[in-house]
């Protein structure tokens, strides 16, 4: 008999959140570690980065080589990013819900992205936010963000 995974006895997990510059550029940093810390999750570092281009590039390394990949680093080099890493249980795919679908006209009202993305012509990647994707991908880009935690 397999074990089931409740939300009561998931282990406790560490995501990588960015409040990428759009969101930071229009004051929505607040109102994302708002919504993290009302869902019961913890802040466990937090820091403003100007990212620079080798580190963005390990970052969406997965995406080098498609059309929108330089767009995109220069967007997430149009200003600063506020890193931060959350921890909760099954934080990583609660935050992923909280963040809403990537395309900002199609996420759902009341996530992040549907209550403030449009993601339309050249604002296409201007998302708001960033979640990793799976716990392989949440070690991966905390060790890249904050080496130190
Ligand atoms: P996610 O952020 O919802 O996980 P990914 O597919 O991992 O979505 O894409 C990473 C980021 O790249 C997105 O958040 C968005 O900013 C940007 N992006 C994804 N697909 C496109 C696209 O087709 N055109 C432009 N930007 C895109």
């Amino acid at each position: 008999m397999t074990t089931q995974t409740t939300p009561e006895t998931a282990p406790i997990e560490r995501t990588l959140v960015l409040v990428k510059p759009d969101g930071v550029r229009r004051g929505l940093a607040g109102e994302v570690l708002r919504r993290v810390e009302a869902k019961g999750y913890t802040l466990v570092g937090v820091e403003l980065v100007n990212a620079k281009e080798d580190l963005l590039a390990r970052h969406y390394a997965e995406h080098v080589g498609k059309d929108f990949y330089q767009p995109l680093v220069d967007f997430m080099m149009s200003g600063p990013i506020l890193a931060v890493v959350v921890e909760g249980q099954r934080v990583i795919e609660g935050f992923r819900s909280l963040a809403g679908a990537t395309d900002g006209t199609l996420a759902s009202p009341g996530t992040i992205r549907g209550d403030f993305a449009r993601s339309w012509g050249s604002k296409v990647m201007q998302n708001i936010v960033h979640g990793s994707d799976s716990p392989e991908s949440a070690a991966r880009e905390i060790a890249l963000w904050f080496p130190g935690l």
